[in-house]
């Protein structure tokens, strides 16, 4: 197949697709869904659906992502930035304590915490007779994108479908039955309600039946500390039932005796953008089922396979020659058995659920993928199921530029806008400082301001940390038109961090305060547990700090990404030398006496020597800084620190670890982190966990790791299999992209390259980094290149050309 694959490219045919939906690409299970945590998702980016796939009570658990408690609000506090001269004194004369409560009540915003992604309701299809089905199986396709689940009652066998339409904007239920009048059962739209609040009452829904087709549901938000629920939903249930009858009752629909039914579903808010609510919901439902009124279940069906093939199919992946029966058994089962037992394909399954689930929650007009992506049933759930973006939301977006799927970043870019339009008032009133500033979370209303309590809010580079996933879809991409559009919020992040810059007294470097290493605790004496005000809890450690390893090495790249995109689009020549000015001045990168890179200015040892952040290798990865290469000692140092970390954390920290792994090009170590994710700390959904929450960071980041463990272009060259572990010996990847718009396909066997093909879309020189490279050609003429090193060449890349490596033994 791949050799064909190559035959076709070099006669320059269209590229082909590669093959369909191969059993490898389903996961699968012989029992229903117990709890919401083993149902299946379906996604459109903003409508999600989780399958239960019971037999007699079916729960098809439903989001709609801009259903959230408050409605726009502004949580500035005027003037804080005034008590900043003090807190930095007190930081800087060793009274962290002291610093760390004047910041609790002077610079937090008000409200401190910010608003509650919510559930928007439950669909429950209640099929009499059907609680001793047999020969039971439910399973969710990748490549189609369907749900699906079949059973057989008294000799006939139902099946139901549910798909989520981005083309069409509904989520789609076909009930169907190998024997006509088979189809019976009523169902009910179910509103979801604040338990633990329901002393505001100040949200509500209101169930109806609308004959003759037709359930609706609609409703009102949440107040939430103190911000008035200002978003209104409306979900309808459209029954279109071949054969049968259909009855509508107050609040159910019963349908008796059909052969088929399809159930399509549209819910909308009246959600227009952060500041603006105005939008109309039941208009905007009635549109939507108007547009789909006369369209078949298999037009609607096969539009939306053909939407999201055109996203799924870029990437395929074949690992390892794998245990021969794996795709028989069912994927919890597998799971379970992949501690023990090596299976490659199981990884390539996860790597693309993890490519599945950015295409469900991610699309170009929606909100960005939240910690639980669109899928949550809670209505107080883990973090608010909000942006957290001391890691997890960047790490949502690791995979979507190697994983081809660039312009699934679109709504991360329109975050960042926001946050940049909100975050310039915050900037001033809480540093006093131009430019833009984000702290460790924001919310659907795009909240700015420090947040939960000093531990976790006081620290001023997640917008910067953003912008440097912004940056990556430019080097990715290429394209001056990528540099342009950015340009500003880049330009608005340097200018906030050099204003907010101060000179560490002690040593003189240039450094945050306050800020902190992402929820670590640093052992300084006497830092121990302590009563917080702000949160009003009991708290392990003090986090706060200045100028942690990370902010420096966050700082230092996004100054230089700002020089590089002035220097090239000719802007800013002032800022432009502020910039170079300050960024030698920065604090270093330093090694500690445990040989580790050291994670705060001074060398403490860590509370919590296994920390789940893994902050001070921010440079590493997702950064550019340190390298085996370009910084030996200080790769080698992070080696040390990961050592001292171990392996677990909670599931993202699983998937930073071997993505950090690949880095270090230590494929066996990556390998043996992506297995302890799958096993303990992931759910037979194949969803990650953070605690007890489902999360889908872990998900993302190690869908980015397995990329990086196959194909790295960090560093101005692409090397290719960086990282492949031994038991990944054979196997092939078609569509994986490298920066400079390059798109990579490879063959190899045994651990080695067999073939490899590079398209380019620019005209560029390249270094490619593969050992046994000994031949490139394009459109069967051989092509002239240069040996750099012994396992390194460069050539001329010309825009629109597939170009072929071949090796020797
Ligand atoms: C950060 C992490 C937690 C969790 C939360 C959503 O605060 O430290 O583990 O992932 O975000």
């Amino acid at each position: 197949m791949i050799v064909l694959l190559f035959a076709q490219l070099m006669l320059g045919a269209p590229v082909p697709r590669p093959a369909p939906a191969a059993p490898d690409l389903r996961l699968w299970y012989r029992q229903p869904a117990e709890q919401w945590n083993q149902a299946l998702p379906v996604g459109n980016g903003r409508l999600g659906a989780m399958v239960f796939g019971r037999t007699a009570r079916e729960t098809i658990q439903l989001n709609e992502e801009t259903l959230w408690s408050g409605g726009p609000y502004d949580p500035v506090v005027p003037g804080s930035y005034r008590a900043l001269p003090e807190i930095r004194k007190l930081l800087f004369s060793g009274d962290i304590p002291g610093a760390h409560d004047l910041f609790g009540r002077t610079m937090m915003g008000h409200p401190y915490e910010q608003m509650k992604y919510q559930p928007l309701g439950n669909l429950q299809l209640t099929f009499p007779g059907h609680e001793n089905a047999t020969d039971y199986r439910r399973e969710l396709d990748l490549d189609g994108a369907v749900a699906r689940v079949e059973y057989t009652v008294d000799g006939t066998r139902f099946v139901r479908e549910i798909f989520s339409s981005a083309p069409d904007q509904v989520i789609v239920i076909r009930i169907s039955a190998n024997r006509p009048g088979a189809v019976s059962f009523t169902a009910a739209l179910e509103g979801d309600r604040n338990q633990a609040h329901s002393n505001y009452g100040t949200d509500y829904f209101q169930m109806d039946g609308v004959a003759p087709n037709t359930l609706r549901l609609t409703g009102k938000s949440s107040d939430y500390l103190g911000i008035e629920g200002r978003v209104r939903y409306q979900a309808d249930v459209v029954a279109r039932v071949e054969g049968g009858s259909i009855e509508v009752g107050r609040r159910t629909l019963t349908v008796s005796h059909a052969d088929a039914v399809t159930l399509v579903i549209a819910a909308e808010t009246n959600f227009i953008n952060y500041r603006d609510v105005s939008g109309n919901p039941a208009a905007r439902v009635s549109q939507r089922l108007e547009r789909v009124r006369t369209r078949s279940y298999t037009e609607l069906k096969t539009a939306h396979q053909a939407e999201h093939r055109d996203w799924f199919r870029r990437v395929a992946l074949r690992l390892g020659a794998g245990i021969p029966d794996a795709d028989s058994l069912p994927t919890d089962l597998r799971i379970k058995r992949f501690a023990t037992a090596a299976d490659p394909g199981l990884l390539a399954l996860y790597y693309q659920f993890g490519r599945y689930l950015l295409i469900g929650s991610s699309r170009p007009g929606t909100e960005p993928a939240n910690l639980q992506g669109i899928w949550n049933d809670n209505s107080n759930p883990w973090w608010d199921s909000k942006y957290t973006v001391n890691i997890n939301l960047p790490m949502n977006y690791w995979p979507a530029e190697t994983g081809n799927l660039a312009e699934l970043e679109a709504p991360l870019e329109k975050l960042v806008e926001e946050v940049a339009e909100a975050g310039s008032e915050t900037a001033r009133e809480h540093w006093g400082a131009r430019g833009w500033v984000l702290h460790q979370n924001t919310d659907l209303w795009r909240s700015t301001t420090p947040m939960d309590g000093p531990s976790w809010g006081a620290w001023p580079v997640g917008g910067a940390w953003l912008m440097t996933n912004l940056y990556e879809h430019y080097r990715f991409s290429g394209k001056e038109a990528d540099l342009v559009r950015i340009y500003p919020l880049l330009r608005g992040q340097a200018r906030f961090l050099l204003d907010i810059l101060v000179v560490d007294p002690k040593r003189g470097w240039l450094v945050t305060a306050p800020s902190n290493s992402p929820e670590n605790f640093p052992g300084w004496p006497g830092n121990g547990p302590f009563f917080d005000e702000v949160s009003g809890s009991e708290l392990e450690a003090r986090t706060m700090t200045a100028g942690p390893t990370m902010d420096m090495q966050i700082i230092r790249e996004l100054l230089a990404e700002f020089i590089e995109a002035a220097t090239t689009l000719g802007r800013d020549s002032t800022l432009v030398a502020e910039a170079r000015a300050a960024r030698p001045r920065l604090a270093p990168n330093q090694i500690g006496k445990h040989g580790q890179l050291q994670e705060w200015l001074d060398d403490w040892d860590e509370i919590e020597p296994d920390h789940r952040h893994l902050s001070p290798l921010w440079g590493l990865y997702p950064g550019h800084e340190i390298s085996p290469e370009s910084s030996a000692a200080f790769a080698a140092a992070a080696a040390v620190t990961l050592e001292r970390r171990g392996t677990g954390g909670c599931g993202w920290s699983y998937a930073w670890k071997a993505g950090l792994r690949a880095r270090l090009y230590d494929g066996t170590a990556a390998l043996e982190q992506l297995r302890a994710l799958l096993t303990r700390s992931s759910l037979p959904n194949l969803f990650s966990l953070c605690g007890k929450a489902l999360q889908v960071d872990a998900n993302l980041g190690a869908t980015s790791a397995i990329a990086e463990m196959l194909l790295q272009s960090q560093e101005a060259e692409i090397r290719l299999l960086p990282a492949l572990p031994a038991e990944w010996g054979s196997g092939s990847v078609v569509g994986l992209r490298a920066r400079g718009g390059f798109t990579v396909d490879m063959t190899w066997a045994d651990g080695r390259l067999t073939e490899a093909e590079l398209r380019a879309t620019q005209r560029r020189r390249v270094v490619v980094q593969a050992k046994g490279a000994s031949r490139v050609s394009a459109g069967g003429k051989r092509v002239a290149f240069e040996r750099v090193s012994a396992d390194r060449i460069a050539f001329l890349a010309e825009a629109g050309v597939r170009y072929r490596l071949g090796f020797s033994e």
